[in-house]
């Protein structure tokens, strides 16, 4: 199985992010994904500079046959055809955006040449952990083989503060 994570703080053309990423997810298919369970939207703190809006983030499980260097660039257009513009507002490290796609895991493999897969910073951050755990808790982080509820429970107190389940 292959998990993304979807983030959004900025709403684009639409009434919310929330129905942005709802949009998105629907759209998954024009990438040669194809989605096959998804994780309730969630609420959340930006961890980045201040004074942005809180993020709308889920998970969802798809499959492909393209490899994962073959789909992420997809990812990325589907990004750009939400409104995800790489200069402006959006270059800013850890700004704001109108959709973030983040490879989690691909199957078991581990990328660390021309993309980092699984996301260097998914084991430590409570809005992509607590929905993966929603769909998948048997997950395991295929570089260290530490169980998805062990990635939880190590997370500092704090880091889940701000995380409301919609
Ligand atoms: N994504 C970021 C930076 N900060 N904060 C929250 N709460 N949710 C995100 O998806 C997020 C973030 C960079 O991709
Ligand atoms: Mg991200
Ligand atoms: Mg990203």
């Amino acid at each position: 199985m292959i998990y993304l994570a979807f983030g959004s703080n900025l709403r684009g053309d639409f009434a919310n992010s929330a129905q942005l990423v709802q949009a998105a997810i629907d759209n998954l298919p024009l990438t040669g994904a194809r989605v096959v369970k998804r994780a309730p939207l969630y609420a959340s703190t930006p961890i980045g500079p201040s004074g942005q809006d809180d993020y709308i983030n889920t998970v969802v499980a798809v499959r492909s046959v393209l490899p994962a260097l073959a789909l992420l660039p997809r990812l990325h257009a589907l990004e750009a055809a939400f409104g995800r513009h790489r200069g402006a507002a959006d270059a800013v490290a850890w700004g704001p955006r109108t959709l973030d796609i983040d490879m989690i895991s691909y199957h078991d493999e581990v990328h660390l040449f021309r993309a980092q897969i699984p996301h260097p910073r998914a084991a430590s951050r409570a809005f992509v952990l607590r929905p993966l755990a929603d769909i998948a808790p048997g997950w395991r982080h295929p570089e260290y083989g530490t169980p998805i509820g062990a990635l939880l429970a190590s997370l500092p107190a704090q880091a889940r503060v701000g995380l409301k389940r919609l």
